[in-house]
């Protein structure tokens, strides 16, 4: 047994698949149930991707399912991808169906990661690039220790043809987007609009539809199109987010042609 190998076989695997995601089709920020679901629709397709999430688990906000009773809802739309992905429900009420979001989270994970989706984890997006003709053309990262560690350590930069901002509820990188070019978002008012109290019918349509290209190379998902189109929350039903990850990568798809 030799330490030295199995410290240069990680290192030196890890090194490969960073430098792989140096150049990309689509760069995912955060690997909640949105940026996941967007992450192996794309995979699937062919897509190079990859998914950078500041946590040292993946999930995002499936973990805690409703006040962390770890069980999901969705809709019968939601429903429809939970059986494309092999993840068991129950049905509790006509059209309202339970998951186990332990199998909803690791299976994702698994699914995406499999189809060919690389996920790096401990990973954060400082800055975006904003390269020719006004167009988000990559990302720029350090590790998430960094802040953390209150160090002063300068990030490093990938490129990719697009991005999808799939922040969650903070949408890190639609708000990065909105201070460095002054308000240029297209929403009604070219700034973010902010998330609105919950209401679970009127967000899960919202979400769907909000989820769109919000500045040219950026498509923005899951919690995070709320946020930025003021729709209002949703709580622990999570077909919308499925539902947003995959017309994302359906978006990514159409705008990469
Ligand atoms: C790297 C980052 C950065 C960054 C954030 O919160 P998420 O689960 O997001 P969604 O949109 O996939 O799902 C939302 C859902 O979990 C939820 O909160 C719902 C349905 N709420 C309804 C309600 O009423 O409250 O995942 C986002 C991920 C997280 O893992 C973050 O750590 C990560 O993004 N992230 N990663 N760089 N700058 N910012």
């Amino acid at each position: 047994m030799d330490e030295v190998v199995i410290s240069r076989a990680i290192t030196e695997s890890y090194i490969k698949d960073l430098l792989e995601a140096m150049e990309l089709d689509v760069a995912i920020v955060g690997a909640g149930p949105a940026g996941l679901t967007a992450a192996y629709y794309m995979a699937k397709g062919g897509i190079k991707t990859a998914i950078f999430e500041r946590k040292l688990s993946i999930g995002g906000g499936i973990w805690g399912g409703g006040m962390m009773f770890n069980k999901i809802v969705v809709q019968d739309e939601g429903k429809e991808i939970l059986d494309e992905f092999g993840i068991t429900t129950t049905e509790y009420q006509r059209g309202y169906y339970v998951a186990n979001a332990i199998e909803l989270a690791s299976t994702l994970c698994s699914l995406a990661v499999k189809a060919g989706a690389k996920i790096f984890n401990l990973i954060s997006v400082e800055d975006v690039v904003i390269r020719e003709a006004d167009k988000v053309s990559g990302l720029v990262l350090n590790w998430s220790s960094v802040p953390l560690a209150n160090l002063h350590v300068d990030p490093l930069a990938m490129r990719s043809k697009l991005v999808i901002d799939a922040t969650g509820h903070d949408c890190e990188i639609c708000r990065l987007v909105t201070k460095k070019t002054g308000g240029r978002l297209r929403t009604a008012t070219g700034n973010i609009i902010g998330e609105k109290s919950m209401w679970a019918e009127v967000a899960e349509r919202e979400v769907i539809e909000n989820t769109r290209e919000v500045y040219p190379g950026l498509i923005v998902a899951g919690m995070a199109a709320a946020a930025v189109f003021g729709s209002p929350r949703m709580g622990p039903i999570f077909g919308g987010m499925l539902l947003s990850g995959r017309k994302a990568a359906k978006l990514a798809v159409e705008l990469l042609k």
